[in-house]
């Protein structure tokens, strides 16, 4: 049983994305699951419209995950966020890392307005908090490459019928990266993100449904 764990390369002139950084240092990692094994597949993908979603259907194709879990850098956010809903609308801020700057389009023409994640968010949040890790579920991935992503993922999983669960991660920025912005920014160390995946993922595999409970939503 293989976990499929995707981070981004670096975008907007930063030299480090922490999404790629946590994806690759759980390569290999193997999650205790009751049945058989389970083991961490780290890919990186390309900040570029339409080339992310490209590279993730190749690698959903070669390792056949049960469970897809994307990573994405959100600067200025104090928490570890699973993100809620995916929205079929690019409005990009900036240009990608191809140039590419879609504005108010469509992720996927005639597609639904939106899908929520599969992965049982609450219980994510609530068991990185019991670990003394800041966690909120997210309500807006925003309009960039990672909800484009995020969307795309959604979108294949609901159209192929994939058995698989999946969605989507914002992390905050490094000690290192917040240091580069204007003071104040909040930050989190690479240590306490991958220990939140791993607890994340945990979760994620010990839950098929989400908790219902209340609270945790600040984003
Ligand atoms: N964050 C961006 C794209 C890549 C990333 O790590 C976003 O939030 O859309």
């Amino acid at each position: 049983m293989n976990v499929l764990l995707t981070g981004f390369e670096p975008f907007d002139k930063d030299p480090l994305n922490p999404s790629w950084e946590v994806a690759r240092a759980l390569d290999g990692w193997q999650p205790a699951v009751k049945d058989g094994a389970c083991t961490v597949r780290a890919v990186q993908l390309p900040c570029v419209f339409g080339d992310a979603i490209a590279r993730l259907e190749q690698a959903v194709a070669q390792w056949q995950p049960t469970l897809v879990i994307c990573l994405g850098l959100a600067g200025g956010r104090t928490e570890i966020t699973p993100e809620r809903v995916a929205i079929n609308v690019d409005d990009a801020r900036i240009p990608d890392n191809a140039g590419r700057q879609p504005v108010d389009t469509a992720v996927q023409a005639g597609g639904p307005a939106a899908y929520f994640s599969t992965l049982p968010i609450k219980a994510m949040v609530l068991a990185l908090r019991e670990a003394g890790l800041p966690a909120a579920v997210s309500c807006s991935a925003g309009t960039y490459v990672c909800n484009h992503l995020f969307y795309g993922l959604m979108h294949r999983i609901a159209r192929d019928g994939l058995c698989c669960r999946g969605g989507f991660l914002h992390i905050p920025y490094l000690p290192e990266q917040a240091a580069r912005q204007l003071a104040g920014a909040p930050s989190m160390s690479l240590t306490q993100i991958v220990q939140g995946l791993t607890i994340g993922l945990d979760a994620a595999l010990a839950h098929e449904q989400d908790l219902a409970i209340g609270g945790g939503t600040t984003h």
